[in-house]
């Protein structure tokens, strides 16, 4: 039988984003995924939804927005604080409470990861206004890691998203100017420079690092939600930021390879955790 290894003691993880109740994204992935990863990962719906919003019709949305001071108050009276906070879908209003959240409420040293979910194919995702991105960016200062993929790293560029048919140079540029923005480290994913590799490009301020894997034939939702969670449990269990990638991508092309042709609203990640645990041990 495989056992996760954990040397120290557990490390908690606070993770900020919806749950939409059908659709195998945001918190339904982050808390199967991070707590495989042997990561004690504490959530805080922002929303509930009654589905995502790619491609259901008539989805529900309630606002959680107005619970999170009072959350944050009870745990600030339970002593409670977070090694580290991973941040996906939110809106707009939550990014305030967001941050007051992440600075009362960590431990010594805690992480940020961001993923600014916010879109994806070259669009916004139904529902954000085309000045969210300048908000999201107040989420992405201070970051010690954030991952967009490249839609959303050119929208908070205030950039024209550029999906195919560019170069390294071009790749080079936008994670100095993601960097720019404040973020510790930029991954950059959905990278592509030729027909048969897809992977992530990866800059600390220093060294730029890519990882590549073949380019699976089809499109998936919830993949940026695998990735971030897998990315996320990994690096709190020590992996460097190249290798939390790696794992993150591979972990992406098993979950895809294990969703049926018919599924269409995310991917069967379920059928990856043997090997997300196996690569964690
Ligand atoms: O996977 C990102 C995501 C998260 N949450 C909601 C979404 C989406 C993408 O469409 O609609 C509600």
């Amino acid at each position: 039988m495989v056992q996760l290894n954990l040397e120290t003691s557990m490390k908690k993880l606070l993770s900020i984003q919806d749950i939409s109740c059908v659709g195998q994204c945001s918190l339904t992935v982050a808390l199967p995924i991070i707590s495989a990863c042997g990561i004690e990962t504490v959530v805080l719906p922002s929303a509930v939804l009654s589905t995502h919003t790619g491609g259901f019709k008539n989805y529900t949305f309630r606002d959680l927005t107005d619970d999170m001071p009072a959350i944050q108050k009870s745990w600030l009276e339970n002593n409670i604080s977070f090694d580290a906070f991973y941040t996906g879908y939110v809106c707009e209003k939550q990014i305030r409470p967001i941050l007051d959240i992440m600075e009362a409420c960590a431990a010594p040293g805690a992480l940020r990861i961001v993923d600014p979910a916010m879109a994806d194919n070259g669009k916004l995702y139904p529902g954000f206004g085309d000045d969210f991105p300048m908000k999201m960016r107040e989420l992405c200062v201070g970051a010690d890691f954030i991952l967009p993929n490249l839609t959303e790293a050119a929208l908070l560029l205030g950039r024209k998203p550029v999906l195919e048919g560019y170069n390294q140079a071009f790749i080079e540029d936008m994670l100095a100017a993601l960097h720019d923005i404040g973020a510790k480290t930029a991954i950059l994913t959905g990278v592509s420079f030729n027909k048969n590799e897809l992977g992530s490009a990866i800059y600390d301020g220093k060294t730029i690092q890519y990882d590549f894997n073949p380019k699976l034939d089809r499109l998936s939702h919830g993949t940026g939600d695998v990735y971030a969670s897998v990315f996320a449990g990994a690096i709190l269990r020590g992996k460097s930021p190249l290798d939390a990638a790696a794992i993150a991508a591979d972990i992406v092309c098993e979950s895809i390879k294990a969703t049926a042709d018919d599924h269409w609203y995310g991917v069967s990640f379920e059928c990856a955790l043997p090997e997300l645990i196996r690569r964690l041990a």
